[in-house]
């Protein structure tokens, strides 16, 4: 586990974490244990077994009953849970529009005051990769899950500015253990980094409504994270040791190719447009 930046970062009694048996599930559940009494599980898929500190309450987003008992009695939330890649309509509808709607919902009648909102790189996806953004630059999705992500963005906002919920919209790269290919030099997050990257969000003292991208210190990059810099984010991996073996998997690119175009890649082109 990876030290904190923050000189002190708070101790919260319950927190939430969503989605937690996906991949960034995973390695978060571990993490964020020794940043609360209880860590609060839920997903749609098998948890496995409690551990110390662990309270499992298996929930589908799209039930929002079970989603209002799910945000009784937290501090915090880092939300996962939903799609988390180009689908059908159907599933995106109910879990990353229906199910973040119960879900600011629910924190509002439950009085929770803080989420960390995983969204993605793919609200931004077509923008070229010659291009360096921030994050006042205008959405551009790159498909349904990168417009299931604007609504997440612009809903939680909507919940800041009427209830004063405050979020971080963290708009995740690559969170792999590597890189895979040549785009995700500029998009890796290391998982050590998306824990330092998720424990700014909790602890920083003041959040209101903020963007970020999530990605480590990696020397090709197509986003600034300035407006980012009051959370205290400070990334110490770099996907640069990776570089050598990326590029030697894609000797040949075709820059007429929209993957190698886009800063979404791939996801420019899959979906339900066929
Ligand atoms: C995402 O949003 C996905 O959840 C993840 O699986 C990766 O594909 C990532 O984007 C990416 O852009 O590499």
């Amino acid at each position: 586990m990876t030290q904190p930046d923050a000189p002190t970062t708070p101790h919260f009694r319950r927190l939430l974490l969503t989605g937690a048996a996906g991949a960034l599930g995973q390695l978060l559940r571990a993490r964020l244990q020794a940043h609360c009494d209880t860590l609060r599980l839920s997903d749609i898929a098998p948890l496995g077994e409690a551990g110390p500190g662990e309270e499992l309450m298996p929930a589908a987003l799209e039930d929002a009953d079970a989603v209002h008992a799910l945000l009784a009695g937290v501090d915090a939330v880092v939300h996962l849970g939903g799609v988390a890649t180009e689908q059908p309509w159907a599933p995106i509808l109910q879990a990353n529009i229906i199910g973040v709607y119960h879900l600011y919902e629910a924190a509002r009648r439950q009085g929770v005051k803080r989420i960390v909102f995983a969204s993605s790189n793919h609200v931004t996806g077509f923008y070229r990769q010659d291009e360096v953004i921030d994050t006042r630059a205008p959405m551009r999705p790159d498909g349904l899950y990168g417009v299931s992500k604007a609504f997440g963005e612009n809903l939680s906002r909507l919940y800041f500015d009427r209830h004063g919920i405050e979020t971080v919209c963290v708009r995740i790269g690559s969170c792999f253990p590597e890189p895979k290919d040549r785009r995700m030099l500029a998009t890796w997050l290391s998982a050590d980094d998306l824990e330092r990257l998720v424990i700014a969000c909790l602890s920083a003292p003041v959040a209101g409504h903020t963007v970020i991208y999530g990605l480590s210190d990696n020397h090709t990059t197509w986003w600034d994270n300035r407006l980012a810099a009051h959370l205290g984010y400070r990334p110490h991996d770099s996907s640069e040791p990776f570089r050598a073996a990326a590029l030697a998997r894609q000797p040949v690119l075709d820059t007429t190719d929209p993957v190698v175009v886009f800063q979404g890649g791939g996801f420019v082109r899959i979906g339900p447009f066929e």
